[in-house]
Order: structure tokens, then C-alpha cells, then sequence
């Protein structure tokens, strides 16, 4: 009996999880958001519907969204029409791309994260993937391990069709795995291609999936995560102290998506930014009591841009300044909503943000910030987090 406690002591580390590095990609195709409704009324011939192409327009516009980025093409359409048809089969069309561009794109993301860790990638012990696109088995993690080449004794863990909150799950995992495992190294992958799982014409019966066509681009996002780092050899950037999951009442079937034959059915109610501003201040206190932060404008916020009618329900609610979202508004506008990803792409400029505006710290000077994501269910993930001094 003693012994199984002395082995359980030497598995856990002595600190807390830190993230050592943080990598992205984007497929190269940009999507220019004011031709954007043009080139999808025209690709999807749907041009005579010209009142709802007006509604689309408007809607594309409020998603403050100037830039995206698409592995969809016009030339995969063309090649594919039953992608054009919001109801003829095309699971099969859209799973064989998916599964070859998930690995690949994170694969991109990957390499960036372990040159900036800088350490042999054979010191990599696990592998969190997280992608709402494509299944298959063995799953993209497996093909991962193959494309980079870590060792075959990487313990994986593979995350499907979570949604947007995703990128706090991956945190969450991570952490344990880190702070439970001493040496370990955990290389987390998020790959998010919606734009071919989600692709559908326009239809007057679903206005929520046009706001999907207007507001999802597609990215991956990779990170190193590790507990005691390498003195003066690995580079924490921030660490985290509690992560947090929780669904928000009354919230049932607000947030969804339905994998059918004629690919990602996304549903997104009207009532999302309301349900999430309602509920968000319970997550927070919950997840800040055992440090005594209950000042929201103390933080550094890293929030999933679900939309900006939910950054703009959250601002008010809890009365944050218009700077704390900032780099969340900023990565919206120029990437989308890229699902599970999206956090990471805002973790990463929040920390490049702090260094050249001189910031004593990587979260714009300040000791604590939050990560939040949200999606279906509706689920969210809170972890918060530790800066460093730059
Ligand atoms: C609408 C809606 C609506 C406005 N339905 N019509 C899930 C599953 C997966 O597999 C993968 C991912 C996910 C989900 C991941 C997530 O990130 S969850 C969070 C997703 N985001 C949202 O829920 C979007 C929140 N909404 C917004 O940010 C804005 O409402 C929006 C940019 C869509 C529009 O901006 P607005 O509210 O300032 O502008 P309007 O003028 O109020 O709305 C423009 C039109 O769009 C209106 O039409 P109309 O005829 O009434 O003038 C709205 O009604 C309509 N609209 N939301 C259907 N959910």
C-alpha cells in the first residue's frame, strides 16, 4: 500500500502547468469579407434570391469580421457541386478532404509551437487533439504523430466535434497531464477547417446558418504545455492556476451542431449573447474565489469572439472597459471565428500585444487573466491564468 503512494508522489510535479509556446496557421486562401456575399450567392447560383443576398450582406457586416481564411475554394466547389445543395449527400466529398487538410494544417501549427520550445520534439510525451472536422480511425492525432515524427509511444488524446469551447478543454486536459505526470510534455493541437464541414447555399429557413457562412474561418492552433520548466533553457509564457467547466442553465439545444449527410448543420439561437452575458459572472466567481478576484477589469481577458453581440452583452454586463477585449475584437476582425482555435490565436497576441507595447508583463502588465470558451451545450471553460515579466 506504501508503495503505490510513493510511486503516485513521484509522478506529480512540483508547479504548475505552464503553456512554453504557442503556434498558428491559417490555409492561404483570404476571404474578403465585403465581396464575400457576392462570391457566395454566385458560387452556391443562388443570385436571384437577392432579398435574402441583402440580408446576408447586413448580417456579414455586423460580424465586424474583415478577414478570413478558407480552406474551401471556389475550385473544390466546382469540382464538388453536391457541396452547392443544402440537402444532397456530400458527408463522404466533405470527410475525404478533412481528413487529409486536418493533420496538415496542424501539423503547420505544430512545428511553429516546438521551434519556439525549441527542445527535441522526442521529449514530447503526449498529444491533446482537439478539430470539429473530419472523423476517421485511427484519427488525426495518429496521423499527426506520423507527420512529425514524434515517438510512437506519445500518449494521445483525441477531442471530435466539441465546438467552440474547445480551446479550453484542450487547457483543461493538458494541465492534468502536465501537473500528473512529472516530466511530461504535452503538445496540443486544435485544427478547425468549418468552412468545409459547414459550407451550404442559402436558405430562408435558416437564417442562423448564414450567421455560421458570415462569421467562421477556418485555422489551428498548437502549444506546448509543461510543468517545471527547464530553468533558463524552456520559457514559460503563462501559467495556469484552476480550469473550470460548467453549462449554462436554461441553455439546452441554444448552441448545436448536427453531423448529416449533407455535412455540419450548425445551430446558433438568437438568445446566445443574452444567456451567455446572464451567466458568465457565476463562471468567473466561481472560478476566481480561492484568489479573491471578483474586479473583472483586473484581468487579462483571452475570450472566444463567439460573436459580437456576445463580446458586446458581456462588456456591459460586467462593465468592462473597452480595451479588455480588445485583442479579442482584433483577432475576430481578422481571422473570424475559428472555432476551438480562436483562443489561441487571441493568447498569442495578447502575449506578442504586451511585449511591444512594452508591458511589464505577458498579460499587459497585469499578474491574473481568464481564458473563456464557449459552445454548444451551451458548455463553458474557464482557466485562469498567470502571466510572466517580460
Ligand atoms: C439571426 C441570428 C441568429 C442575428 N439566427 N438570425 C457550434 C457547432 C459547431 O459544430 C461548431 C461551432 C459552433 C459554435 C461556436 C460558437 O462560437 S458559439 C457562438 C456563435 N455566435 C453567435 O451565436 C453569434 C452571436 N450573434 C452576433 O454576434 C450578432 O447577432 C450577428 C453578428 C450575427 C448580427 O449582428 P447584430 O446582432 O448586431 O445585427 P442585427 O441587425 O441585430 O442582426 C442582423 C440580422 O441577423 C437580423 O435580421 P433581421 O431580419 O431581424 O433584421 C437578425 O435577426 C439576424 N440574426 N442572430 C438567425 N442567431
Amino acid at each position: 500500500a506504501s508503495k503505490i503512494r510513493e510511486i503516485r508522489r513521484a509522478q506529480r510535479a512540483d508547479g504548475p502547468a505552464a503553456i512554453m509556446a504557442i503556434g498558428t496557421a491559417n490555409p492561404p486562401n483570404v476571404v474578403d469579407q465585403v465581396a464575400f456575399a457576392d462570391f457566395y450567392f454566385r458560387m452556391t447560383s443562388c443570385e436571384d434570391k437577392q432579398e435574402l443576398k441583402e440580408k446576408f450582406k447586413l448580417i456579414c457586416d455586423r460580424t465586424t469580421v474583415k478577414n478570413r481564411y478558407a480552406h474551401l475554394t471556389e475550385e473544390i466547389v466546382e469540382q464538388n457541386p453536391n457541396l452547392r445543395s443544402p440537402t444532397a449527400p456530400s458527408l463522404e466529398t466533405r470527410l475525404r478532404i478533412m481528413i487529409e487538410a486536418v493533420p496538415n494544417l496542424g501539423k503547420e501549427a505544430a512545428a511553429k509551437a516546438l521551434k519556439e520550445w525549441g527542445q527535441p520534439k522526442s521529449m514530447i510525451t503526449h498529444l491533446v487533439f482537439c478539430s470539429g472536422a473530419g472523423v476517421d480511425m485511427p484519427g488525426a492525432d495518429y496521423q499527426l504523430v506520423k507527420l512529425l515524427g514524434l515517438s510512437p509511444s506519445v500518449k494521445r488524446v483525441m477531442l471530435y466535434h466539441l465546438g467552440c469551447y474547445g480551446g479550453g478543454t484542450v487547457l483543461r486536459v493538458a494541465k492534468d497531464l502536465a501537473e500528473n505526470n512529472r516530466g511530461a510534455r504535452v503538445l496540443v493541437v486544435n485544427v478547425e477547417i468549418t468552412t468545409v464541414s459547414a459550407f451550404r447555399a442559402p436558405d430562408e429557413a435558416h437564417l442562423d446558418s448564414l450567421v455560421g457562412q458570415a462569421l467562421f474561418g477556418d485555422g489551428a492552433a498548437a502549444l506546448v504545455v509543461g510543468a517545471d520548466p527547464i530553468q533558463g533553457v524552456e520559457k514559460p509564457i503563462f501559467e495556469m492556476a484552476i480550469a473550470a467547466q460548467t453549462l449554462l442553465p436554461e441553455s439546452e439545444g441554444k448552441i448545436g451542431g448536427q453531423l448529416k449527410e449533407s455535412g455540419l448543420a450548425i445551430h446558433l439561437h438568437r438568445d446566445v449573447p443574452k444567456i451567455i452575458s446572464n451567466n458568465i459572472e457565476d463562471a468567473l466567481t466561481d472560478a476566481f474565489k480561492q484568489l479573491g478576484v471578483s474586479d473583472w477589469n483586473s484581468l487579462f481577458w483571452v475570450a472566444h469572439p463567439g460573436g459580437p453581440a456576445i463580446l458586446n452583452h458581456v462588456e456591459t454586463k460586467l462593465k468592462l472597459k473597452p480595451e479588455k477585449l480588445q485583442v479579442t475584437r482584433r483577432v475576430l476582425r481578422e481571422f473570424g471565428n475559428m472555432s476551438s482555435a480562436t483562443v489561441f490565436f487571441v493568447l498569442d497576441e495578447m502575449r506578442k500585444q504586451s511585449a511591444t507595447e512594452g508591458w511589464a508583463t505577458t498579460g499587459q502588465g497585469l499578474e491574473w487573466g481568464v481564458l473563456c470558451g464557449l459552445g454548444p451545450g451551451i458548455t463553458v471553460e474557464t482557466v485562469v491564468l498567470r502571466s510572466v515579466p517580460l
